[in-house]
């Protein structure tokens, strides 16, 4: 059973986030749905009065609590934050890739989690009633090449749940943590890879990935467990992924070369 009235979701224009807005609005939870894009969102709030839509910037300096303030209640307290507002951009290696997609990652995955985290959790621990959902990934945990700056920036999520869990200590406010692997349905590699179709293709072709209903269900779950449960952590890959181990490479030319 869902003790939580209201829920707030970031990123909740495409993908993970627009499922998580359904699912949990259809199990009577009032959802405020936050993203840049306001005809998304607005198609979003149309399919349940449930949901509330909110355009909001993440990587903006506006504090996202004076807009939700203004909300009727009981959209003006949120019991829920899922931080799921977050890129990657780019897979090439760290010698190729773009500074400027390092920072757009940086800003968005860390700083925009962190700042609207920030924002919405002295009001739980005030309340003694909270849940936070962080969105991390199999590759803040499992390198891999290109992963680059975008896993360590999902090693941060992971890191900051497990120590937003010590602070937390002797409240009855929740933290979890999801790490999903590879998923359709999602713009995720869309915008990765920047619109480029035919590396999006590929990424997917001939697998069968998790889809965003399957990180909205699990949502759900751990909105569900009773009150003395706190679930740390969730790795989720789907079936046809697993780990790539370690590579070695043969006749490595260790010599310096001419600039
Ligand atoms: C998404 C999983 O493997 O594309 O966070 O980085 S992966």
């Amino acid at each position: 059973m869902v003790l939580y009235k209201t829920a707030l979701v970031t990123g909740a224009s495409a993908g993970f986030g627009y499922s998580i807005c359904e699912l949990l609005a259809s199990k009577g939870l009032h959802v405020i749905a936050v993203a840049r894009r306001k005809d998304k969102l607005a198609e979003l709030a149309k399919k349940n009065p449930l949901i509330m839509p909110l355009v909001y910037d993440v990587t903006s300096n506006e504090n996202i609590i004076t807009k939700i303030e203004k909300l009727a209640p009981p959209f003006n307290q949120v019991d829920v934050l899922i931080n799921n507002a977050g890129l990657a951009l780019g897979q090439d290696k760290s010698q190729h890739a773009l500074i400027e997609d390092w920072d757009t990652m940086v800003e968005t995955n860390i700083k925009g989690l962190l700042h609207v985290t920030h924002a919405l959790l002295p009001n739980m621990v005030k309340r003694n009633k909270g849940y936070v959902i962080n969105i991390g990934s199999t590759a803040g945990t499992w390198p891999y090449e290109g992963g680059n700056v975008y896993g360590a920036t999902k090693a941060f999520v992971e890191q900051f749940s497990r120590n937003l869990r010590t602070d937390l200590k002797g409240t009855a406010v929740k933290i979890s943590v999801i790490k999903p692997g590879l998923c359709q349905d999602t713009e995720f590699s869309y915008t990765r890879f920047k619109g480029d179709a035919k590396k999006v293709f590929d990424v997917y072709k001939d697998t069968e990935a998790i889809s965003p209903h399957d990180i909205a269900d699990m949502v759900l779950y751990l909105i569900s467990t009773p009150p003395h449960l706190n679930i740390n952590s969730v790795e989720m890959m789907p079936v046809c992924q697993t780990y790539g181990g370690l590579s070695v490479t043969r006749n490595l030319d260790l010599k310096e070369h001419p600039n």
